[in-house]
């Protein structure tokens, strides 16, 4: 694969970001209240989640017909391709329905079993983030890194349940992590919380059960920031696992030990 093509399918996945995100900015703009879709009151899906996704999948099928897409409210389109767009059209709905501006568009690119593209976009913030696999990560158009702290004392944490609707395992991770941070915050969007370890806004991001298309663009981010990420068991990322630790790398290992001890005990 020669290396000029990710970028062409990089710079693909910024103009639909910007274009969804300029959509969900209408929607987040408008004094109409916004309504649940789903039948499922727990699983909170607007018309701008399914809108947003419409002209992602439409605009990716349009240009890549061959390609597969994994994303949220539509699920896998199966073409047994090498490629896979993964996308989420609104990660934050939560927020995005509160008006708390921490939402954002989430699209990555999977070649085989690799992440090679990332770009997460937050509308309201003007935050574009952007990764090609060996290329560095960036926030508006400049290199971003992870942060220097290797002190967990000095570390600050983000972290959700992602899916996990039981949360049991969220707060006792709450319990055993923040006595020993300066702070362990959720912001309600993966792709934001993820993007933060990549631009040294937070030292680490712990999940448990989070969907790969919340996280998928996050951690070729993190990755290429100069970070690491593994699960709970310190093994690499793959489409199956989903308790995840993103981090600056420096406070990785410490970080893994307490939250098998916390989850353990
Ligand atoms: C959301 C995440 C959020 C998590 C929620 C949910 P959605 O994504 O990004 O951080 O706590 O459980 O998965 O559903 O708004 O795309």
């Amino acid at each position: 694969m020669k290396e000029y093509e990710w970028n062409e399918y990089k710079d693909h996945a910024i103009e639909i970001a910007k274009k969804a995100g300029s959509l969900l900015l209408d929607g987040f703009s408008s004094t109409t209240s916004i309504s649940n879709q789903s039948s499922d009151p727990r699983h909170l899906v607007t018309r701008f989640d399914l809108e947003s996704e419409k002209l992602i999948i439409d605009s990716i099928r349009k240009k890549y017909p061959e390609h597969n897409i994994l994303s949220e409210e539509t699920g896998f389109i199966n073409n047994q391709s090498h490629y896979t767009w993964i996308v989420d059209p609104l990660d934050g709905t939560r927020n995005f329905v509160s008006k708390n501006p921490f939402f954002s568009v989430s699209i990555a690119l999977l070649y085989k079993r690799d992440i090679v593209v990332g770009v997460i976009y937050a509308p309201v913030l003007d935050e574009l983030y952007t990764t090609e696999k060996g290329k560095g990560a960036f926030l508006n158009g400049h290199r971003v890194s992870v942060s220097e702290v290797r002190d967990i004392k000095k570390s600050f944490i983000v972290s959700c349940e992602g899916s996990d609707k039981r949360i049991t395992r969220s707060v006792r991770l709450f319990q055993g992590i923040r006595p020993l941070v300066i702070d362990m915050r959720k912001l309600g969007s993966a792709a934001i919380e993820s993007a933060w370890v990549a631009s040294g806004r937070a030292e680490a991001y712990v999940v448990t059960k989070i969907n790969p298309w919340d996280i998928a663009a996050g951690i070729l981010l993190v990755e290429e920031a100069g970070g690491r990420v593994t699960d709970f068991r310190g093994k690499k990322w793959n489409l199956k696992r989903s308790d995840l630790i993103l981090s600056n790398g420096k406070i990785h290992e410490l970080l893994l030990s307490i939250v098998n001890r916390t989850l353990n005990e």
